[in-house]
C-alpha cells in the first residue's frame, strides 16, 4: 500500500501538536480568601476539588504568623513538625504538585496544626503538564534540540500507530 506525502505531513503535524505542553494547570489558593490560617477547615476547602500533577498550591498568610511544612501521613496525624526540614515561610508560598499521590501539609507554629491548620489532598495524574518547579528558580527552558527530539519521538510513535491503523482498514 502507498501513503502519500501529504498524508504523512498531516499525521506528523498532528503528532507534534499532540505532544505540545499542556497549559491547563490550575493554581489553588489554599483557603481562598481566608488564606492559610487557623479557624479554617481545610478538609471542607479541599472537598470537591480536583488536584492534578502540574497544579500549584499557594499558601497566603502574613509572614511570621504561619509557615508550611510538607509532611508524611503519620506526622500529619500527630501534628509533628519535622526537624530535618526548613519551613516555607514567605507568606506566599507556592508548591507545585509534581507527583501524583496523597500530600500532607501542616503549619509548624506552636499549636496551629492541632487547631486544624493542616491540609491533606490527593493529586491525580491526568497526563503531561509541563510547569515550572517550586522555589522561584525555574529550570532552564529545554533547548530546541531537546524539544525536537521529544517531538520526534512522539511523532514517530504516532506515525507508527497511524500507519498500523491505516493498514487495518
Ligand atoms: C499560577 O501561579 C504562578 C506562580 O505565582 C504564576 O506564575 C502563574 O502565572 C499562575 N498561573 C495561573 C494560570 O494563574
Ligand atoms: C514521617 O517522617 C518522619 C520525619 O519527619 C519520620 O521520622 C517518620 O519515620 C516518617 N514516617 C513514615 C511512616 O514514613
Ligand atoms: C472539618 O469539617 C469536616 C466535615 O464537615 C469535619 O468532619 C471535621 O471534623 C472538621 N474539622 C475540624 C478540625 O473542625
Ligand atoms: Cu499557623
Amino acid at each position: 500500500m502507498a501513503i502519500s506525502t501529504s498524508h504523512l505531513f498531516v499525521l506528523l503535524s498532528f503528532a507534534v501538536v499532540m505532544s505540545a505542553p499542556s497549559a491547563l494547570a490550575t493554581n489553588y489558593t489554599v483557603g481562598d480568601d481566608a488564606g492559610w490560617s487557623i479557624n479554617v477547615n481545610y478538609t471542607v476547602w479541599a472537598q470537591g476539588k480536583m488536584f492534578n500533577v502540574g497544579d500549584m498550591l499557594i499558601f497566603n498568610y502574613p509572614p511570621g504568623d504561619h509557615n508550611v511544612f510538607k509532611v508524611n501521613g503519620s506526622d500529619f496525624k500527630s501534628c509533628t513538625v519535622p526537624k530535618d526540614q526548613n519551613a516555607l515561610a514567605t507568606g506566599s508560598d507556592v508548591i507545585v504538585l509534581a507527583k501524583p499521590g496523597r500530600k500532607w501539609y501542616i503549619c509548624g507554629k506552636e499549636g496551629h496544626c492541632g487547631q486544624g491548620q493542616k491540609l491533606v489532598i490527593d493529586v491525580m495524574d491526568m497526563g503531561p503538564a509541563n510547569s515550572p518547579l517550586p522555589g522561584g528558580t525555574p529550570p532552564p527552558p529545554p533547548s530546541a534540540a531537546t524539544k525536537a527530539v521529544v517531538s520526534g519521538q512522539f511523532g514517530f510513535v504516532a506515525l507508527v500507530v497511524a500507519v498500523l491503523g491505516m493498514m487495518m482498514i
